[in-house]
């Protein structure tokens, strides 16, 4: 068996995390991830018959029975899990009975996953009906994302409409735009239910005065459609008490998404 210290998931959960930390978007225990791995790369480390306890979820995730997901901890920080993984992070099978998570590896102090598990979870069922290749949920506070929360209205249609303006790739990364929800508490099924419900249609989802939610195949790309959102919001931030003197027009964003081939929110223009 070879040393769960040394494997690849951990790693880019450990480099994420500690990236996303210094970007300062993840203070305290802010921010969580979920990663779906291959029971095969996991098995290189780990004994899956091995189960060290199990934890019930409180919700019902039949479509994911016998998945394997790393995931970071509740109450744990972005900080802390580059320097002691074991702790602030956990890896988990989803049982036959859908609703009870087998924890194979990690929470070492009698921890648990991200109180977020729902969302998480809810989000990663819905993205794999869309596209099978989904692997990484990640959620976070992005500063500037937060702050165009406080200024802008939360309508998804003007809010992705504003964000592609402000950067010229920004309709060719993210498409399909980004879903908003209003303000609603955190932690719990509805919110949940609510972000999977966004998750049919986009890969990001605004959690109105909170934070972002990004899903994608891999951790880059991921983290890329996330990033891309808090530089579009980091420019609307820095220009938004301005004159707007300039922007990037309807028909050329159309000219931008037909050159790169991609297939947007035509409903989101004002063409
Ligand atoms: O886990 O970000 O939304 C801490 C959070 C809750
Ligand atoms: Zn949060």
């Amino acid at each position: 068996m070879k040393d769960i210290m040394t494997a690849p998931f951990v790693e880019e959960m450990k480099k994420t995390t500690a990236n996303m930390y210094r970007l300062g978007w993840d203070e305290r225990n802010g921010g969580n991830i979920s990663y779906m791995l291959e029971e095969d790369e996991v098995k290189e480390y780990l004994d899956l018959d091995k189960v060290i306890r199990t934890i019930s979820t409180g919700f019902d995730a039949t479509d994911l029975i016998g998945k394997i997901f790393i995931v970071t901890g509740t109450g744990k920080y972005f900080k802390n899990v580059e320097s002691d993984p074991e702790t602030n992070l956990g890896i988990i099978r989803i049982a036959k009975d859908g609703t009870t998570a087998e924890l194979l590896w990690g929470y070492k102090d009698g921890g648990k996953f991200t109180s977020e598990l729902p969302a998480h979870l809810m989000s990663h069922m819905a993205r794999l009906k869309v596209d099978p290749e989904n692997r990484v949920v990640m959620h976070s506070h992005p500063t500037h994302t937060l702050a165009m929360n406080y200024v802008h209205e939360l309508d998804e249609k003007k809010f992705t409409h504003t964000l592609w303006e402000m950067c010229t790739e920004c309709i060719v990364v993210f498409p399909d735009g980004v879903g908003v929800l209003p303000w609603m508490l955190c932690g719990t099924n509805e919110i949940g239910e609510a972000t999977a419900k966004k998750m049919e249609y986009f890969r990001l989802v605004v959690w109105g005065m909170h934070g972002i939610y990004g899903a994608g195949k891999t951790m880059d790309e991921t983290f890329g459609l996330i990033e891309t959102v808090e530089k579009a919001a980091e420019i609307f931030m820095l220009t938004a008490h301005l004159p707007r003197i300039n922007t990037i027009k309807d028909e050329e964003m159309v000219e931008l998404a037909e050159f790169f081939g991609v297939n947007y929110r035509k409903d989101f223009l004002n063409i």
